[in-house]
């Protein structure tokens, strides 16, 4: 018996945040592979779910609800999960930390785009993987940057696992596909390190929701 269904995709980053956030509420989803690989998320039985065109699409609660970072905020306000802290200036900065990825990174790196400048690229070897690396690296660098001014205990902003953490994890595991070099990223690496032992991230690690 499940509480929830996720419209999910086992590599999509944005699903990866809503995997971990309910794992983090407890709440046990059924998910529903939307395969964006073979297009089926341009398929109108998905467009009826979400006329964007994307993954995650979460049914919880009797509503329909898009876009990660919404249904995080949902989630953390239904489920009093702690994603922000308190005082809002101190979440006017969680959220600018996480927002330097899921905002400014995640959206240029996405499968259609990455799709459509391959195309324009008119066959250049090493697309989309100069593409990727050259928004992912400098977005990974400033974030390393921004979290100097955090106290990482030892998650990105505090003791427990927040916004900033769920939002970075699934990109981490975007650079590490497109070979991007984190050796130099000592934070990030310590705020992965936590999260690897955290049961809500490794239960939605992509691996573990690859098709078979
Ligand atoms: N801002 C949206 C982005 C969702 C999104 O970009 N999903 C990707 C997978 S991570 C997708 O469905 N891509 C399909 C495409 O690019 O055609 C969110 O956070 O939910």
């Amino acid at each position: 018996m499940s509480d929830a269904i996720l419209f999910d995709y086992w590599r999509s980053s944005a699903s990866y945040r809503v995997r971990i956030a309910l794992n983090l509420a407890g709440i046990r989803y059924q998910p529903i592979v939307i395969d964006l690989v073979n297009g089926a998320h341009r398929a109108p039985e998905h467009l009826a779910r979400n006329p964007q065109g994307l993954v995650p699409v979460l049914d919880i609660d009797g509503v329909r609800l898009t876009q990660s970072l919404a249904i995080l905020e949902y989630l953390d306000e239904t489920r009093e999960l702690g994603l922000l802290p308190p005082n809002p200036a101190a979440r006017a900065a969680a959220r600018a930390l996480a927002h330097s990825i899921a905002v400014d990174v995640h959206p240029v790196c996405n499968l259609s785009v990455a799709r459509h400048t391959t195309a324009l690229s008119d066959g250049a070897s090493d697309m989309p993987g100069d593409w990727m690396r050259h928004f992912i690296r400098p977005g990974l660098l400033a974030f390393e940057a921004l979290l100097a001014g955090f106290d990482q205990r030892p998650f990105c902003t505090g003791e427990t696992p927040a916004l900033a953490d769920i939002c970075l994890i699934p990109q981490l595991y975007n650079a590490r596909r497109w070979q991007v070099d984190l050796s130099d990223l000592p934070r990030l690496q310590s705020v992965e390190t936590a999260c690897a032992r955290h049961p809500a991230f490794v239960a939605a690690h992509p691996d573990l929701h690859a098709p078979t």
